[in-house]
């Protein structure tokens, strides 16, 4: 008899009922397999994620088993993490300012697209979440980068997108860094209506769009 065999609907199910000590054993089963850990996120992790916002929207879950889920994919992530961030490139890409934005504490999309950012060559200050526009105005004053990335996972903090553009611009700092937005509820239309210089819909499409950005 073989061994076991990874199915993501196994994942899934670990990370809707918020197991991280199965969703930490399958992840590692996965890459065993080899799985890639693109795939992992995107069709596991994520996937799994998309169920528990579905069962909060029809009010079958509540935020403490959104907190439940929200650890059992820190704890994968973390098994993932040297993976996905680790970068052999002898030089950096260019530099990168990401935070989640004023009123937000989402930060799962925002730390896996600082690893998939890492891992492919670029070099990420990663600021956290719930950050006023003003300290994203510091950073950019002090880490000087090439592209600043904004995430927003509330319809209702979209606007701190907004807010930190404008204070980008009263700082006169606007023309020194490409900024990009993401984020579930974010899309390029509001991209472009609030003049940012891109959107990323993933962790691939934001490698994309700063390799793009960077001109590399
Ligand atoms: Co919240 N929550 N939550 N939540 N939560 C959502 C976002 C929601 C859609 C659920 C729902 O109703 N279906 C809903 C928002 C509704 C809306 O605004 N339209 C919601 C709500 C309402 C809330 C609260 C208000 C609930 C309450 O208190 N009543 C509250 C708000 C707190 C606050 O921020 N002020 C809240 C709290 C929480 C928890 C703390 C419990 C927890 C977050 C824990 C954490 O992050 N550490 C949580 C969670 C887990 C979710 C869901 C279920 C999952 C989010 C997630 O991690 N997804 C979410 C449902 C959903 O998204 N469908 C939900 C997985 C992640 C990998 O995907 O973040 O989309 P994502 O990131 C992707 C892409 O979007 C993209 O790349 C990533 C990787 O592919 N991306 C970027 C993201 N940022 C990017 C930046 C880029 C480029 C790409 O460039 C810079």
């Amino acid at each position: 008899m073989a061994g076991s065999m990874f199915s993501y609907s196994t994942l899934i199910q670990a990370v809707v009922t918020g197991n991280y000590i199965k969703s930490v054993e399958l992840v590692n089963e996965a890459l065993k397999e080899g799985v890639s850990p693109q795939d992992i996120v995107s069709l596991g992790l994520q996937a799994g994620m998309r169920t528990v916002g579905d069962k909060f929207s029809a009010g079958d879950f509540f935020v403490p088993e959104m907190l439940l889920a929200a650890r059992a994919v820190t704890k994968a992530t973390e098994v993932l993490q040297p993976l996905l961030s680790t970068s052999d490139m002898p030089t950096t890409l260019g530099r990168v300012v990401i935070g989640t934005v004023f009123g937000d504490i989402h930060d799962i999309g925002k730390n896996l697209v600082t690893m998939f950012l890492r891992g492919a060559g670029f070099e990420v200050f990663d600021l956290g979440m719930n950050i006023p526009a003003d300290s994203f105005v510091k950073a950019v004053k002090e880490h000087n980068p090439d592209i600043l990335g904004l995430s927003a996972l509330l319809t209702t903090t979209m606007s701190s997108m907004g807010d930190t553009l404008k204070a980008l611009e009263v700082a006169e700092l606007r023309s020194r860094v490409k900024v990009i937005v993401g984020g579930a509820p974010v899309t390029q239309h509001f991209a472009e209506h609030i003049g940012a210089d891109g959107y990323g819909a993933d962790g691939g499409s934001a490698i994309r769009l700063c390799r793009n950005l960077v001109g590399k």
